[in-house]
């Protein structure tokens, strides 16, 4: 029996992921960049035995169905692959989130899973190695393997996509992002779906795909100075960029409700009383709130009167993934 246990931290792209060009590999279009959040982490345990009949995934104790199954063996595949390991395994995923917003991330979930399997199996991977297999998991999930600041190079080929960390001299200390969880009625377009059906119609995709290289530079150079404001204009631009393209598509989507709306509206409202704070959406009613910790509660208090405070979550840099045992039987 080998087993492995991780822990890894969401992440919330400042410089959004949007689109593939390969679905089988996950290969994205543009580069990304993220900072990877303290608030919400998965634990993961994967055992493999001979005395297993079948891959068995539990999601928060509940054993999950043959859909989500075939999604994770098909990861497990690629580790067992590599090894030549032909047991079965059992897997235990725990997603630690404050309130019941469902705020559960792809991101952390797959970066977890890539951490214990890899520890399970021995792989003995590099932090670039374990991005490349989390990102075959789920595209985000190769940026949860460091804390703080990542970058996601696109590259060509699985060798050379993968993300790396962004030395930021500490920046990502002096950061909050409040979550405005909001939650919607409307039937979701699940992020896969949505950016493929982008990339596959939409008329401003191509603007979106010219305008990152620039974003990307100006966010770099922003962490590197330590400006908050470049930051947060970059940030902003780039998650409304990202949600234009998905108006122009067919048939059109949007994940904005009118909460969302209310909610990027007062974040504006706060800029004009000289209160500095961005925001940034994913695919997903939810908005997220980008400010320096010193005015961390100013905003908190405003959002209050609009929002119900268990609506409200605080989220700061988070750390890097942990390996946290690996068991030989
Ligand atoms: C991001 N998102 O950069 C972008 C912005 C959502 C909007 O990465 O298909 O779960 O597994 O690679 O990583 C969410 O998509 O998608 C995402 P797959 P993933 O964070």
């Amino acid at each position: 029996m080998f087993s492995g246990k991780a822990k890894a931290y969401t992440n919330i792209a400042l410089i959004k992921y949007w689109g593939k060009k390969n679905q089988e590999l996950i290969l994205p279009m543009n580069n990304s960049l993220s900072l990877t959040l303290d608030a919400f982490y998965t634990e993961t345990t994967v055992t493999f035995s001979t005395e297993f009949t079948e891959d068995q995934f539990y999601l928060d104790n509940q054993l999950q169905d043959s859909k989500a199954t075939i999604k994770i063996s098909r990861f497990l595949d690629l580790a067992r692959k590599k090894t030549g390991c032909t047991l079965f395994a059992v897997v235990k995923s725990q997603n630690f989130v404050p309130t019941a917003a469902g705020l559960a991330s792809s991101a952390s979930g797959l970066a977890a899973l890539a951490g214990a399997v890899s520890a399970a199996l021995n792989l003995d991977l590099s932090p670039i190695a374990l991005s490349r297999l989390a990102r075959r998991g789920s595209g985000s999930a190769s940026r949860s393997v460091y804390g703080g600041f990542a970058e996601w190079e696109k590259g060509t080929s699985d060798e050379t996509s993968y993300a790396t960390k962004i030395i930021s001299n500490d920046f990502e200390q002096d950061l909050s992002m409040i979550f405005i969880v909001i939650n919607d009625a409307k039937k979701d377009v699940s992020s896969r779906d949505g950016m493929q059906r982008t990339v596959e119609t939409s008329s401003f995709y191509d603007g979106w795909l010219q305008s990152v290289p620039k974003d990307l530079a100006k966010a770099k150079a922003a962490i590197a100075a330590k400006d908050f404001t470049a930051l947060g204009e970059v940030t902003e631009a780039s998650a409304l960029k990202m949600h234009g393209t998905t108006l122009a598509a067919t048939p059109p989507f949007t994940y904005w409700s009118a909460e969302s709306m209310k909610a990027m509206n007062l974040v504006r409202q706060l800029r004009t009383t000289g209160v500095s704070c961005y925001f940034t959406m994913d695919a997903g009613p939810n908005v997220k709130v980008l400010v320096e910790r010193k005015n961390e509660e100013k905003v908190l208090d405003e959002l209050a009167k609009h929002f119900d405070p268990t609506q409200l979550i605080v989220a700061h840099a988070g750390p890097s993934i942990e390996i946290l045992s690996t068991e030989e039987a």
